[in-house]
């Protein structure tokens, strides 16, 4: 399979990252992308080509619009009101007992549009965040274009971006972007397979309502993981979309036995539902060295995680969302992948 990436990444470098109660150096950062072309390209899995801009408008199918605008202006915005010393960072959030009406400061805004304090905005974030959903799109076009499957190594991730929120180091949600644009372009149905060891909110939050994409995720427990609010099993969507989110919350230490049992019952739903193609959100958080999560993954496991998705026979697009244990990152990235190719 091709993979999809750019230099563009770059450009989304965090200064600090809130984390224990300091700003510490941030594990979401441009060293993940280029450990995992590394170990891509050291597979020879396929070519490695760039991303083509497919402008705003493929976003305004799954985001807020006046949310995109802020996120194109915000660092702008910024700068009239702080130093280009720091990264912009909100503060205070419109949570219970209070109301939900856009503020005018900065300050206010970046609050309003966000839920939570890790996802710096910076001079090169809006360009980076743009050019990782062209990765994700340009992944799209592949497929229709034929290819079994595509790897798009976006970054910064996506998954935790919904409708008009960014949080979880996430701004716009390209997973999302990519299901919409494979409908768009003529599949009637797309389902979506979260194996990042977070709770895909953003992705759940956009299709909560809709029966044409299946969005199925495992993740930690939110009784003990980030990001706490969501991801409990009785979320199952709404109107439409009832039945067709699949939530399997698992508690800290799980290992390879109970997860793969779980995604095994996810895979289950994902044949029901008799998909055109899959759109997979690939976290390797999972994995047992990882610095900020408590699943037990093992580097063995990921090929075989590859090999499941392949039983599904299924076009597949994987899209890169988290994974924080740096040197292991690059080899379990390919080994889900060489997995896929060789089942
Ligand atoms: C895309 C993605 O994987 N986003 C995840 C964002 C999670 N951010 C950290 C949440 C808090 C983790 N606390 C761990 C404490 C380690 N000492
Ligand atoms: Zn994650």
């Amino acid at each position: 399979m091709q993979t999809v990436y750019t230099e563009a990444h770059r450009l989304h470098h965090a200064r600090g990252e809130l984390i224990d109660g300091a700003l510490r150096p941030p594990f979401e950062k441009p060293e993940r992308a280029d450990l995992v072309l590394a170990a891509v390209r050291a597979t020879a899995l396929g070519d490695v080509l760039a991303p083509t801009a497919h402008g705003i408008e493929p976003l305004t199918r799954v985001h807020d619009e006046r949310f995109l605008a802020f996120l194109q202006e915000a660092w702008a915005l910024w700068l009239e009101e702080h130093t280009d010393e720091t990264d912009a960072l909100p503060l205070a959030w419109p949570v219970r007992r209070m109301g939900q009406r856009e503020p005018q400061a900065i300050d206010g805004r970046l609050s309003y549009f966000s839920f939570d304090a890790f996802s710096p905005i910076m001079f090169g974030t809006a360009e980076a965040v743009l050019a990782s959903a062209d990765v994700a799109l340009t992944g799209v076009d592949l497929l229709l274009a034929g290819d079994r499957a595509a790897f798009c190594l976006c970054r910064p991730p996506g998954h935790h971006a919904a409708l008009d929120l960014y949080g979880g180091y996430c701004f716009v949600n390209n997973a999302s972007a990519a299901a919409q644009a494979l409908l768009d372009h003529g599949m009637v149905r797309v389902a979506v397979v979260d194996v990042d060891y977070h709770h895909g909110n953003g992705t759940q939050d956009i299709f909560w309502e809709r029966g044409d994409v299946l969005v199925t995720n495992l993740h930690g427990d939110p009784r003990q993981e980030y990001p706490f609010f969501t991801g409990y099993a009785d979320e199952r969507g709404a109107g439409a979309g009832v039945d067709a989110n699949r939530n399997y919350p698992l508690p800290m230490g799980t290992r390879a036995p109970a997860w793969f049992t779980a995604l095994d019952d996810a895979l289950g739903h994902v044949r029901a539902f008799t998909p055109d193609a899959v759109v997979v959100s690939l976290g390797v958080d999972t994995y047992k060295d990882d610095p900020i999560s408590c699943f037990e993954l093992e580097t063995s496991d990921y090929p075989v995680l590859g090999a499941r998705l392949a039983d599904l026979g299924v076009p597949t697009l994987f899209v890169m969302e988290g994974g924080y244990a740096v040197e292991a990152i690059g080899t379990n990235v390919a080994g889900v992948l060489t997995g896929f190719e060789g089942a």
